[in-house]
């Protein structure tokens, strides 16, 4: 353990208590942090999400504050090949602003590029935004939601005219009679939000689980489907089916509210059961018992994660199952309704203020000319000075270092060597780079290959607001200092922006505050402009003004007065907005779309050397890429290493004990981690979580092919081979 001391309160001090939220998830568990004696500590504080609980990973969110692995000082590379060392702050700026401008001299100001997180905050993610599109002039700026929330993002968009996960607050799941959850696994991924569940359930409703495993969840479920990866689409296609076929679809509500329905039941006209079936390989029974659980049900939610969306058929996925909740005509009614379950910490609002390629804050469009009018006004720039969009993704890390892409690289919140598809290609992009910068507290895999690391501060330091999975703006609030050394993203992005400024020379960059006294080096972070969350916050509210997303009406002061504020929220004494679609989709027309999809197969199929179904996916005790729960003792044991899940009669015909190494293989890579037999899968899958890097990394493994609307990876279907060790 570390000197607690360094950081926090010197013992004898007063103790301290803030009222904040966990770093973690999108669930953003109310918690109380205390610090006293040098120690800070966790408890669980009620909120209406985690009603009083906390997972193992919330419980232990302190730990990493003090860590001895913590990053302190500013890191440079000398040459490439060469040894981190630690440098001062002036000489790692100066070290990016020339890297910066020596990129963009040679090659352009797209030459650079930006890729964040939906960890960041929300006034973080606006900063970034502006850094990329005022300071640095490129359209190069994505962020790991893409391979996250952008398939759900997508549908939700297209059928509703807004992208808020949950429509509804999270107590509606308490209510409703039925529940489908397609590619969700709670129990493990957001654990308090059960309690809803189990509300449910003990109210009479029934809890059905599409997953190809029997996890955690799926065991809580009265029915569960255990369909092939990738087949989703034809479940949903059949659901609407037997809908249609049994006179369950709402027709006064399809004639009133929505467009499109026609097509769409042209569409699964000839989705038989038996035909999703032969796909899926889930029973016509089953089919039928959810249909009718859904179709009769007095109030039904259908809700989508991960494991339907993360598909390069994710988005007409999503749209199958939002299909099925429009035919029943369950949005907009209480307690009912479609929704998807958000990822990260902020992966809500980390996708509504401009992280996103083609998007300007409040979810506006980049290539809207009445948005770029309005947000240049706010920034105080020509709109014709603003790029244009960027590129996804997964499309900006392939092409890093190419002669078509960046030659320089920024990364806030991220760890893309472990979490990004086909990542040994990936690793060797962010190796061509002429500048590799990347701003976290530990030493990710992805820091470890930097020319510069600069040290940030973490959750329990800082101000700012999270929007969590019900489209809740919440307060974070900061207990202690960062540790000596140490600055917040803001401050490093209001520093760098300086410097970038400073240079005056072409390509020109600009100062993105530039009322107000700019940050000095010595400033650790403190009140100055661009550094001060709440003065960003104020700033995003007027950005946000009138978009989608209209946070113009949420202020600190009114989340300090209630459990947060959802969006949109246009007028600082109107209402918040928990419930969208009541009477009307904030579509041209008011109306829902239906759309009509056709279930197609997975990128890559399974044939004689690649014989089985590779997916990937979480264990409750890891966070994403690992960087910060693999650094917690507890976390740690409960989880120490990757592993291969796989079902007994497919390990006795590969000759595979529990336990033993193996290798999986696919045409991208492979990875090596023990064997886990256990009868919860299905014998053609295999399963692995890709929490970890190195040789156990799953996504060496993983398919870089992407959803064309989304540009989501498909990370939950590949073909591959499972080999004992030592044999090939
Ligand atoms: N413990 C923990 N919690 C987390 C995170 C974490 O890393 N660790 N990350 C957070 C983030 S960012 C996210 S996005 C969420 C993700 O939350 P979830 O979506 O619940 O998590 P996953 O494990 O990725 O996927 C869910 C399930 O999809 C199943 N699945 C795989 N392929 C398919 C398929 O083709 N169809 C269907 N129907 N199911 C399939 C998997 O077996 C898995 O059980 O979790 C959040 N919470
Ligand atoms: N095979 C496979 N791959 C996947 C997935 C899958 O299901 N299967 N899921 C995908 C999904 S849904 C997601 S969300 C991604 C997530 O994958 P990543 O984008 O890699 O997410 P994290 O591991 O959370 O990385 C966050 C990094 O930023 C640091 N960090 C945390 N907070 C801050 C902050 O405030 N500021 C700064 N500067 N740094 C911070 C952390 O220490 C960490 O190193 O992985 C994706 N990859
Ligand atoms: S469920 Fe999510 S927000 Fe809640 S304690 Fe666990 S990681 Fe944190
Ligand atoms: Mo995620």
């Amino acid at each position: 353990m570390t000197d607690g001391a360094r950081f926090a309160t010197a013992p004898g001090d007063a103790p301290r208590e803030a009222a904040t939220h966990c770093p973690y998830c999108a669930l953003q568990c109310g918690m109380t942090l205390r610090v006293e004696n040098g120690r800070t500590t966790v408890t669980a504080r009620q909120f209406p999400t985690n009603r009083g609980g906390l997972c193992q990973k919330g419980w232990t969110a302190a730990d990493l504050l003090d860590h001895p692995e913590r990053l302190t000082t500013p890191l440079v590379r000398d040459r490439p090949g060469g040894e981190l060392r630690p440098a001062s702050w002036d000489e790692a700026l100066n070290r990016i602003v020339s890297g910066v401008r020596a990129v963009q001299t040679g090659h352009g100001r797209d030459a650079v590029a930006v890729f964040g997180g939906g960890g960041l905050t929300n006034e973080k993610a606006y900063a970034l935004g502006k850094f990329a599109r005022v300071a640095l002039r490129t359209r190069h700026i994505d962020y790991n939601g893409r391979f996250c929330m952008s398939s759900a993002a997508a549908a939700g968009m297209r059928a509703f005219g807004v992208d808020r996960g949950l429509p509804f607050p999270l107590a509606d799941l308490g209510r409703a009679d039925t529940l489908l959850l397609v590619g969700a696994n709670p129990a493990e991924t957001m654990p308090p939000l059960m309690r809803w569940v189990t509300e449910q359930r003990q109210r009479g409703g029934k809890l059905i689980v599409v997953d190809p495993r029997v996890t955690a969840t799926a065991r809580q479920a009265d029915l569960h489907l255990q369909p092939l990866p990738g087949t989703d689409l034809a479940v949903a296609s059949a659901l609407l089916h037997i809908a249609v076929t049994e006179g369950w679809v709402d027709r006064a509500y399809v004639d009133a509210r929505t467009t499109g329905f026609e097509a769409v039941r042209r569409s699964v006209a000839g989705w038989w059961p038996a035909r999703a079936e032969a796909l899926s390989g889930v029973p016509v029974a089953d089919l039928e018992a959810t249909a009718r659980a859904l179709g009769t049900a007095g109030r039904a939610i259908i809700l989508t994660a991960r494991g339907a969306e993360q598909h390069a058929k994710g988005v007409d996925t999503v749209s199958g199952f939002v299909n099925l909740a429009l035919a029943l005509g369950l949005p907009g009614r209480p307690g009912s309704g479609y929704g998807c379950l958000t990822g990260q910490g902020n992966g809500q609002g980390g996708r509504e203020h401009g992280q996103k390629a083609d998007q300007l804050p409040g979810y506006r469009r980049i290539d809207d000319p009445a948005a770029r009018a309005h947000v240049a006004r706010v920034w105080g720039v020509p709109a014709e000075d603003l790029p244009g969009p960027g590129v996804p993704a997964y499309r900006l890390l392939d092409s890093l270092g190419t002669d078509e892409g960046p030659k320089a690289l920024l990364v806030f919140g991220s760890n893309p060597v472990v979490s990004a598809p086909r990542a040994t290609r990936i690793e060797g992009r962010l190796r061509d780079l002429d500048l590799l910068v990347v701003v976290d507290f530990l030493l990710s895999e992805t820091a470890a290959l930097a020319d510069v690391v600069l040290p940030t501060a973490q959750w329990a330091e800082e101000d700012g607001t999270m929007t969590n999975l019900e489209g809740r703006v919440l307060r974070r609030r900061a207990l202690r200092e960062p540790p000596a050394g140490v600055r917040t993203d803001l401050a490093i992005l209001a520093d760098l922006t300086h410097r970038l400024a400073a240079q005056g020379r072409a390509p020109s960059y600009r100062l993105m505050h530039r009322k107000g006294p700019l940050l000095t080096p010595e400033d650790r972070g403190g009140a100055a402009d661009g550094a001060d969350p709440r003065a960003v916050f104020e700033e995003l509210r007027r950005a946000s003004a009138g978009g989608t997303a209209d946070y113009a009406g949420v202020t600190w002061a009114r989340i300090d007065e209630s459990d947060g504020v959802f969006w949109p929220c246009p007028d600082t004494d109107g209402p918040d907005t928990p419930r969208l679609f009541a009477d009307r989709f904030p579509t041209p027309d008011g109306r829902a779309r239906f759309h009509a999809v056709e279930h197609r197969p997975a990128a890559e199929e399974v044939c004689a050397a690649y014989p089985l179904h590779f997916t990937t996916g979480r264990v409750l005790a890891q966070y994403q890429s690992g960087t910060q729960t693999r650094r917690v003792p507890a976390l740690r044991r409960a989880a120490p290493e990757a592993f291969v899940e796989l079902h007994p009669d497919l390990a006795d015909r590969l000759g595979v004990s529990d336990g033993e190494p193996v290798r999986v293989v696919s045409r991208r890579g492979e990875m090596v981690a023990p064997a886990r037999l256990s009868p919860a899968i299905r014998p053609d899958t295999v399963f692995a979580p890709f929490h970890w890097g190195g040789a156990a990394r799953a996504n060496s493994v993983t398919n870089d092919a992407v959803d064309p609307v989304s540009g989501m990876p498909e990370f939950k279907i590949c073909a591959v081979r499972v080999e004992r060790v030592g044999e090939s």
